[in-house]
């Protein structure tokens, strides 16, 4: 949950603060009943403060995903797909959009909205291939929302058929909680961050229709384990679909379009 925007899943229990020690008691390790008073993991939880922020995060959520089926319903009626793509800042949103519009341009008509919390870098790098983009600045926000969406789409005016790609505000936290209206959310993850990150950050591999492993040209020269972070978003998402590519270097980004393709 953060406490810029409010923003928290449902029902979560509110903030939890667990306290990890290490083990120096010299009790053998076939229990755990060393009586030092304590409980494992350690919670501590402000129950009327907690009461509160739930009741206003539900707040903001459900007015969003009011505005976000708005959205969904206006795009649908019109054909057009809206495309969230969530990432840590860095794993290569920009890069793939870059790479995506040369690429696919020329069959269907793509445009961008393009989420950061300051400058006009991503937009102007979206703009130089020649496609209409639209750059929202959320300041101290940490995501995108389905009001900026209406706000964006009225901006950019895509045509019928068009395909509508969203950059959310790198972070792999906030975006996931809020439904914009899209037709489907892409989550990228890149080979320098960590195999770990889905077991960290699960509420955005949960809902994402599409990861995509980035940076994959890098796995020489990284400790990245690619078994490892497929057999996590596995176990967050059992049927999550998953492609290897290299922005860059265009490995694997056939199947990224083929996949674009079907929406
Ligand atoms: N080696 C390698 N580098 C990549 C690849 N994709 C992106 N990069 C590099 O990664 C860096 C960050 O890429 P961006 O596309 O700006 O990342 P982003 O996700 O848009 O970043 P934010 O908008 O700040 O969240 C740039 O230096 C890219 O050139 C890739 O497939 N391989
Ligand atoms: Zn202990
Ligand atoms: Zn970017
Ligand atoms: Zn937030």
């Amino acid at each position: 949950m953060c406490s810029t925007c409010g923003c928290g899943q449902p029902g979560d229990g509110g903030t939890r603060l667990t306290v990890v020690h290490d083990h120096d008691h010299g009790h053998d390790s076939s229990g755990h009943g060393h009586g030092h008073g304590h409980e494992h993991p350690q919670q501590i939880v402000v129950q009327e403060a907690e009461t509160r922020t739930v009741l206003l995060e539900q707040e903001i959520l459900a007015k969003n995903d009011g505005l976000a089926a708005a959205n969904r319903h206006r795009l649908q009626e019109r054909g057009i797909a809206a495309i969230n793509l969530m990432s840590s800042p860095g794993s290569g949103k920009t890069t793939l959009l870059e790479h995506t519009i040369r690429a696919i341009g020329s069959r269907r008509q793509s445009l961008v909205i393009e989420g950061d919390q300051e400058t006009l870098y991503d937009a102007e790098r979206i703009r130089a291939t020649g496609t209409k983009v639209v750059q929202i600045n959320t300041g101290a926000g940490c995501h995108l929302d389905a009001q900026m969406l209406t706000s964006g789409l009225a901006e950019l005016a895509p045509p019928d058929g068009s395909l509508v790609f969203v950059e959310n505000v790198g972070n792999l936290v906030c975006p996931a909680l809020f439904d914009l209206g899209e037709a489907a959310r892409v989550v990228i993850i890149s080979v320098t961050e960590g195999a770990d990150k889905p077991a960290k950050y699960p509420y955005m591999f949960r809902t994402a229709d599409l990861v995509l492993l980035n940076k994959i040209d890098l796995l020489p020269y990284v400790d990245f384990d690619v078994d490892l972070c497929l057999r996590l978003i596995a176990q967050i998402k059992p049927d999550a679909q998953i492609l290897q590519v290299s922005a860059t270097k265009g490995t694997g980004m056939d199947a990224w379009y083929d996949w674009l393709a079907g929406l």
